[in-house]
């Protein structure tokens, strides 16, 4: 299965030099797509050159900073409409969070007939390493806040490593996507899901970041909080327009 893997960058030069090679070396079916929105340090740039060496690599420059969400809505339309014929499309953080090694983990669920497939650090106990307490009391509580308002039985609603097949996304419907930081992550999943498509997890370990800083701020925090409840409500349109089985 063709597989892109869209790697969202700001300001993470370091980090997207050491990663590129590491996903291509996963399987010769696999591109690598950065999105990045014109990060001052150069990250483009740096994408840019290896592209020149290697035709899998792909990069989607965009004009300013507009949020994780943004930045993955621009990659995936680019992705689909891309002449390469995507059938897969990964997401996956620029910082070594998510393990390149673990991408097997995916395609073997879409070889099983998943339509989208959620890298869980939460699910069969918590692997989540070089995070202090705190952060950690902050993201499963966020998971449990998220299952209770968007009513989707998922372990790990915010995190960042998931995969959705090409019919998955046309039927999630990108233009209705509304949030950016990690509610767009819970949007898209449960999207997925009140449209009846299949959402496996996969168990995956997570890994805070080495290099670079984190670009979370409370406004994200916010907005989750929030935009749960919109989600929810949107559950009950898509309901009403899903043809009876
Ligand atoms: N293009 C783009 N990428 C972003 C933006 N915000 C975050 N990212 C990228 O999204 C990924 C996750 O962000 P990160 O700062 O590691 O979030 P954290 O893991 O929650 O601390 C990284 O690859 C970032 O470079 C943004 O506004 N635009
Ligand atoms: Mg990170």
């Amino acid at each position: 299965m063709k597989t892109v893997v869209i790697i969202p960058t700001y300001n993470e030069r370091e980090n997207i030099e050491k990663l590129i090679p590491v996903v291509l070396t996963q399987g010769e079916n696999i591109h690598v797509l950065v999105v990045d929105d014109n990060s001052p340090d150069g990250t483009a740039s740096v994408v840019q050159k290896m592209r020149e060496k290697n035709p899998r690599v792909h990069c989607l420059v965009r004009e300013k900073k507009e949020g994780l969400g943004r930045a993955y809505i621009a990659g995936m339309r680019w992705a689909l409409e891309s002449s390469e014929g995507f059938e897969i499309f990964i997401e996956m953080d620029a910082d070594f969070s998510h393990d390149p090694g673990e991408l097997f983990l995916f395609f073997d669920a879409f070889a099983k007939g998943a339509d989208v497939v959620c890298g869980s650090r939460y699910t069969h106990g918590v692997r989540v390493l070089n995070w202090d307490l705190k952060r950690l009391l902050l993201s499963l509580g966020g998971n449990v806040y998220a299952r209770f308002a968007t009513g989707v039985p998922l372990t790990d609603l915010t995190g960042g490593y998931n995969g959705y097949t090409r019919q998955a996304l046309e039927k999630i419907d990108l233009s209705s996507i509304r949030s950016n930081g990690y509610a767009f992550q819970i949007e898209m999943k449960a999207k997925a899901y009140y449209h009846g498509l299949r959402v496996v997890e996969v168990p995956i370990i997570f890994r805070d970041r080495y290099e670079g800083t984190t670009k979370m701020h409370s406004g994200i925090v916010n907005e989750a909080l929030f935009q749960c409840w919109a989600i929810r409500f949107s559950k009950y349109r898509i309901r009403r327009s899903r043809p009876v089985a």
